[in-house]
């Protein structure tokens, strides 16, 4: 504990120093925004100093000697602890604890919807607690499958001991927790209530909560690109001995695909959030309109983000799902190579589609056609995904546990999510679509569907890996089978409610509305109550579940051939590397890892 308290004390101590060097140099108040900003960036050292990176790290920039914030058992993660295993854990915890905390505001904003008039929340204060939702889910599908997974299994399958820069690895992690506690402190000044998109005129001029928004999501974005810097340097530089890139397992491709766009797309979003800083404490007038600037100008400096981070989240989901669909089918992946491509290359062309947010934002209208057919090009990379899981699953010899599950739900979904976008991204359809419900129903087909369902179905699949004991599997399945049944029930009404105009972001609606829009708010509580089952089941068998043993999947790939939890520096010879990840069943087929005493597959 002492790293976390030492880390808050210095954390605090810096925030005043920055406020009152504000206060002094500027005519910011102490509580001014100025204040705010500067205060939270002096914070920010101040805690990542105290938790542990000045004597880890530091020290070495005076000529000092290092000394080590390592430590054993769960000391570990309340520390600046530069194992990747250990970082992989740090941020599964964390992100699933956000993603419940984020789940209850959900529920909220479903009590209000539940009935057609205002309910609970002023208008404006259901904006606020609307805003709050959607960020904290943002960052859950950014971080979590790259930041849990990523880290703890990229090393692992590619036989590497670590990451290739360790503690960027540790300063990238400690950089969330002041990201949370800004978002969360934001209420006392404020809040932020236009949304995580956070467009102009409005962000401009809301209140002071804005301003933490601001600097949280620019600090979580330094922390992605440092994670995405790492991923990409991991997999070209540390690879074991015969690990070509063709021998990588699909994950590995998948997190390399979603950390290239971490690493060179998220610098957009922080751009576009400083613009606002500026025009907010600067004086500047990027979007202000009396003063020559403009607000389209945000939309597409943001959405030259936001749209790639939506692959981002999606991206390593693939991968996760390919890789479970592979292992429980006990087939050679279908279409390894053409799913590596069409990785890069949703990736490639994603990142030129971003304008088909802006269809009805008075855009030059010249353009519409164009983004649309590019984003419409992007169908046939995932569908190729699509292709991949299915042409593995045929006739292959399924064994159906919680992950299998899970992943057969993630086809369907992402198959809904990905057909609904297509009525989106047709600027035709898209200018009565657009702010409705439908939208709403759609992303979250896509990220829960596409990012959190993988985010569950790995959590189960590594589970063995990272905690050594089994998860309970008849609970697992209820879990599964829960979640998905009333997101269904959830979701497909709200499609059919945006349908029929029910603007997004509102608090209220048209009254004929209101029996449909009750039955969802209905069924997404029980779907939020099924979470019981999903926490319940991991704490428990982390503590009393049955030994798994090195590998309870029979798999594979290189993490399943060290022990659970694998050993500190994860290999005790350097492996070499001779057959592929997914020789099951090819007759003669070389055991993955070299050396390994049984036969695998
Ligand atoms: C637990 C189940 C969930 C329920 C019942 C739920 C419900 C809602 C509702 C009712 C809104 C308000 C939309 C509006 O008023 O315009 C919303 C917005 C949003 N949700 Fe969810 N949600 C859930 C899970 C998630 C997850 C897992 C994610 C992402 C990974 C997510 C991401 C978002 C985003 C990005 C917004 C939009 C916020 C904005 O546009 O500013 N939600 N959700
Ligand atoms: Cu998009």
């Amino acid at each position: 504990m002492w790293p976390l308290i030492r880390g808050t004390v210095s954390g605090i101590v810096g925030y005043l120093i920055g406020a009152l060097l504000a206060t002094v140099t500027t005519s910011s108040t102490f509580s001014g925004e100025f204040a705010l900003v500067l205060g939270f960036a002096f914070g920010l050292m101040g805690w990542l100093f105290g938790i542990g990176m000045w004597n880890a790290w530091g020290r070495q920039w005076v000529g000092l000697p290092t000394k080590s914030e390592d430590a054993d058992g769960w000391r570990r993660y309340f520390r600046f602890n530069t194992d990747h295993k250990v970082i992989g854990g740090q941020y599964l915890v964390t992100m699933l604890v956000v993603f419940l905390l984020a789940g209850l505001v959900a529920v909220a904003i479903r009590a209000e919807l539940a009935s057609p008039g205002q309910s609970f929340f002023a208008p404006d204060t259901y904006n606020k607690v609307m805003s709050m939702h959607g960020i904290l889910m943002i960052a859950v599908a950014v971080a979590g499958i790259l930041g849990a997974f990523g880290n703890y299994l990229v090393p692992l399958m590619i036989g590497a001991d670590d990451m290739a820069f360790p503690r960027i690895n540790a300063l990238g992690f400690w950089m969330i927790p002041p990201v949370a506690v800004a978002l969360l402190a934001a209420p006392l000044v404020g809040s932020f209530n236009a949304g995580w998109t956070s467009y102009p005129p409005l962000s401009v001029l809301n209140a002071d909560g804005q301003v933490l928004f601001n600097v949280a999501v620019i600090t979580f974005g330094l922390s992605s690109i440092l994670g995405g810097l790492n991923i990409v340097a991991t997999v070209i530089t540390m690879r074991a001995p015969g690990m070509t890139w063709w021998k990588l397992p699909i994950f590995v491709w998948a997190a390399f695909a979603a950390s290239i766009l971490s690493l060179t797309v998220t610098q957009f979003f922080a751009a576009s959030l400083i613009m606002i800083l500026l025009d907010r404490i600067a004086g500047t007038t990027w979007f202000g309109a009396p003063g020559g600037g403009t607000a389209l100008l945000y939309e597409h400096v943001f959405w030259f983000y936001s749209h790639p981070a939506v692959y981002i989240m999606v991206l390593p989901g693939m991968g996760v799902i390919l890789e479970i669909i592979a292992h429980f089918s006990r087939k050679p992946l279908f279409a390894y190579k053409a799913s590596v491509i069409s990785f890069l290359s949703i990736g490639g062309i994603g990142s030129i589609v971003w304008a088909h947010h802006m269809f009805t934002s008075g855009m030059a209208q010249n353009l519409e056609g164009p983004f649309m057919a590019l984003t419409e090009l992007v169908s046939i990379p995932t569908g190729i995904i699509f292709l991949a899981a299915i042409g593995t699953l045929w006739r292959g010899k399924l064994w159906f546990q919680t992950p299998l599950l899970l992943a057969f739900f993630w086809i369907f979904q992402f198959l809904i999510g990905g057909i609904t976008g297509i009525f989106l991204a047709d600027f035709v359809t898209d200018l009565s679509l657009h702010d409705t419900y439908f939208v709403v129903a759609h992303f979250h087909y896509t990220i829960v569907g596409g990012s959190i369902f993988a985010l569950m179905a790995g959590t189960f699949y590594w589970f063995p890996k990272v905690t050594g004991r089994m998860y309970n599997e008849r609970l697992g399945k209820i879990f599964a089978t829960w979640f998905f049944v009333f997101f269904q029930l959830t979701f497909i009404p709200l499609f059919w409610v945006g349908l029929n105009g029910m603007n997004r972001r509102v608090g209220t609606y048209q009254d004929n509305l209101g029996g449909v829009n009750r039955f969802a708010s209905v069924m997404a509580m029980i779907m939020a109550l099924g979470f019981v089952l999903f926490v319940v089941n991991l704490l428990w068998s982390a503590k009393r579940g049955p030994i798994a043993g090195a590998n309870p999947w029979n798999a594979r790939t290189l993490e399943w051939q060290v022990s659970s939890p694998p050993p500190k520096h994860n290999f005790a010879t350097p492996p070499s590397i001779d057959g592929g990840p997914y020789d099951y069943g090819t007759v003669g087929a070389a055991t993955h890892l070299s050396g390994a005493t049984e036969p695998v597959g």
